[in-house]
């Protein structure tokens, strides 16, 4: 694990994710290079379309990567993947493994974060010990096909205000509807199309560090 970051923390400020289908025929490695490099300090592989073996290759090298810029490395639902190359954490979905099964599998220093979508998968996930959890989709988003409506500010409110566990908002989030999300108590901030879909990441990262620091 990153040694700046111990477990039970998630670092605030932007949260990248992977998505090659949104990324104007570029490489994960080639976007990937380019986040960290702004200074992004975690990111998430999440892909759903690949060969396990492809996805490994790309971990390893993915890993190396966010070592050397000091970045938490996070695998989407592949927990095996996530133990294969000593990855910080695995995120999982309602969907997936139950979360206290995924803990006896990866043991007590993988961070384990849980997508939720009401105050009721939250409580679950705060009881059950996730790490963190996602709050989303804050808005419409169509990067992830099978998300229920968007929870709207709603459910981040209560987040904020009821929960002590760490959490990332998550969903439909753009330059133009983060202030929203900022002033909302949001400290760590997930964005997928925005920032992989953008011509010019290191610009459109700049935009968004200048508001989360505003
Ligand atoms: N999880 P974009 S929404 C991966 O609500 C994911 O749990 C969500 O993509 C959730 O930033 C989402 O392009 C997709 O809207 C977010």
């Amino acid at each position: 694990m990153n040694k700046a970051v111990t477990k039970r923390t998630l670092p605030a400020g932007i949260y990248a994710l992977t998505s090659e289908p949104h990324s104007l025929g570029r490489s994960n490695l080639e976007v990937a290079g380019e986040i960290l490099a702004a200074g992004v300090p975690i990111l998430q592989y999440r892909e759903k379309n690949k060969k396990v073996r492809v996805m490994y290759e790309e971990c390893l090298v993915l890993r190396a990567m966010t070592h050397q810029a000091g970045a938490l490395f996070i695998i989407n639902d592949h927990l095996d993947l996530a133990l294969a190359v000593s990855a910080d954490g695995v995120h999982i979905g309602q969907d997936d493994l139950p979360l206290s099964k995924v803990r006896e599998l990866v043991g007590p220093n993988l961070l384990i974060g849980v997508s939720t979508h009401s105050p009721a998968q939250a409580q679950a996930a705060v009881k059950d010990g996730a790490d963190y959890i996602g709050v989303g989709p804050i808005f419409a988003t169509q990067t992830k096909v099978d998300v229920c409506d968007p929870v709207g500010l709603d459910y981040l409110d209560y987040v904020v205000k009821n929960l002590e566990i760490p959490f990332v908002a998550i969903g439909g989030i753009k330059e133009h509807n983060l202030a929203a999300i900022v002033k909302a108590g949001a400290r760590t901030i997930a964005l997928v199309s925005e920032i992989v879909g953008n011509p010019d990441i290191p610009d459109k990262i700049k935009s968004l560090q200048r508001i989360l620091r505003a």
